[in-house]
C-alpha cells in the first residue's frame, strides 16, 4: 500500500552488526525529552558512544546542515546521520536487537508505538507549556542556554519558536487552569498504567516506555511538574524502575 515510505532508516532485517564495531555519535540537547529517551535506550542496550552538545556552534551547524530536521537528537551511525528518537529507536533496534525495545506481538507493538505517540505528542506539549510557558518554567531555561553570545542568542531565538509551537498546536490558547487540569488526568492515568508495578506493558520495558521515561524527566524538572508529581506515587517508583534499567557499556 505505501511502499514508498521507508520507516525507519532501512537496515531492519539486515545482519545485525556488534554494536562495538560502530561508531555512534549522538548530537545532545541534555535536557531535551526526546534525547533523554535516546540516552535511556542507548544505555539499556548497553551501546558505547560518543556525546556532542548540540550548544556548541559547530555541531549545531552540522545538525543543521546533515541533520535534515534540524532537531535534537541526532544519531550518527558509521558516518550516517538518523533523526527522530523514533526513528532512531527502530535503527538501533534493527543493528542491535538485544536487549529488545520494539514488542514481537503485533498487539503489543501497535500498544506501544500508540503509548510513544501519545508521551511524544502530547505529553510533550505539557512539558514544553510547564517549562518555558509558565513562568516558574521560564525563568529556570536561560542557565541552561549558558552565558554566552551563542548561548544567549540560541535562547532568544528558541523562545520564540517555541512559544509559536506552542500557541500553533493550541495549548497555550488555554487558560493556564486548563492546561494544568490536561496534565492531571495524563498523570491520573500514567499513574493507573503503571500501578501494579512492571512498566507500561507488563514485565519488560518497551519502546514506550523510554518515550515516557523522557517526557516524565522532562516534566519533572519543571517547578510546577516536580510538585504535581509527588502526588503519584506509583509513577515515582516506576521512574526508579526505569533508571535501574542502566547498563555498563
Ligand atoms: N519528534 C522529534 C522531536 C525532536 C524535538 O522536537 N527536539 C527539540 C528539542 S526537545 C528540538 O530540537 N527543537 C528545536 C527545533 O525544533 O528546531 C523526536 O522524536 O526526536
Amino acid at each position: 500500500m505505501y511502499d514508498a515510505i521507508v520507516v525507519g532508516a532501512g537496515t531492519a532485517g539486515a545482519a545485525a552488526t556488534p554494536a562495538r564495531d560502530m561508531r555512534i555519535k549522538l548530537y545532545d540537547w541534555a535536557p531535551s525529552p526526546f534525547s533523554l529517551k535516546v540516552r535511556a535506550i542507548l544505555q539499556y542496550k548497553g551501546i558505547a558512544y560518543d556525546k556532542v552538545s548540540v550548544l556548541q556552534p559547530g555541531h549545531w551547524w552540522a545538525l543543521r546542515r546533515r541533520g535534515k530536521i534540524g532537531k535534537a537528537p541526532a544519531l550518527e551511525i558509521d558516518g550516517r546521520m538518523y533523526v527522530d528518537s523514533t526513528d532512531i529507536a527502530y535503527e538501533l533496534e534493527a543493528r542491535i536487537p538485544a536487549p529488545r525495545i520494539i514488542p514481537s506481538d503485533p498487539r503489543e507493538r501497535a500498544l506501544c508505538h500508540a503509548l510513544e505517540e501519545w508521551s511524544d505528542e502530547s505529553l510533550y506539549f505539557c512539558g514544553l507549556y510547564l517549562q518555558w510557558h509558565e513562568p516558574e518554567g521560564r525563568r529556570m531555561i536561560p542557565q541552561a542556554f549558558g552565558r554566552s553570545l551563542f548561548g544567549r542568542l540560541a535562547y532568544r531565538v528558541y523562545l520564540r519558536k517555541i512559544l509559536r509551537q506552542l500557541n500553533g498546536q493550541g495549548t497555550s490558547r488555554k487558560p493556564q487552569a486548563h492546561v494544568f487540569a490536561d496534565v492531571v488526568r495524563h498523570l491520573d492515568a500514567l499513574n493507573a498504567l503503571v500501578q501494579g508495578g512492571g512498566f507500561a506493558l507488563g514485565p519488560q520495558p518497551y519502546l514506550c516506555d523510554f518515550a515516557l521515561f523522557g517526557q516524565l524527566t522532562y516534566i519533572k524538572r519543571t517547578p510546577v511538574g516536580s510538585r504535581e508529581l509527588l502526588k503519584y506515587l506509583a509513577i515515582d517508583a516506576y521512574m526508579s524502575r526505569m533508571k535501574s534499567l542502566r547498563r555498563a557499556s
